[in-house]
């Protein structure tokens, strides 16, 4: 009896320990936030708004104060924030599709290329 008891311990615990693995394990989250700080990051008195000196750690961010602060109040919202890291997203893809095409008019042409053998 005593073995059976401890048995069923032993399987909570892994229970346990697996449930806790598995909350803590989030790689790919855990890769962005350190690429980027966030607003929830850099949001260090948590009142939605992202002051100059909060958003110093983002340099990019601070190069486009004027242009992500939409209505100069000094700080930007969420939305403001949002709106600058959506466009800086979509260059970002623009560049990677750009890439890729020059990609492929190189190995088309390297295709074109061989029948002259
Ligand atoms: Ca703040
Ligand atoms: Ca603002």
């Amino acid at each position: 009896m005593k073995v059976a008891k401890s048995m069923l311990v032993a399987a909570g615990l892994a229970l346990a320990v697996g449930g806790a693995y598995a909350a803590g394990d989030k790689p790919a989250k855990q890769a962005k936030a350190d690429a980027e700080p966030g607003f929830n990051n850099m949001d260090k008195n948590n009142d939605g708004k992202l002051t100059r000196s909060e958003a110093a750690k983002d340099k990019s961010l601070v190069s486009k104060w004027k242009e992500a602060d939409r209505d100069n109040d000094g700080s930007l919202s969420r939305a403001e924030y949002l709106m600058v890291k959506g466009k800086k997203d979509a260059n970002t893809v623009a560049e990677k599709v750009k890439s890729a095409v020059n990609k492929d008019d190189s190995s088309s042409a390297g295709a074109t290329s061989k029948p002259k053998k």
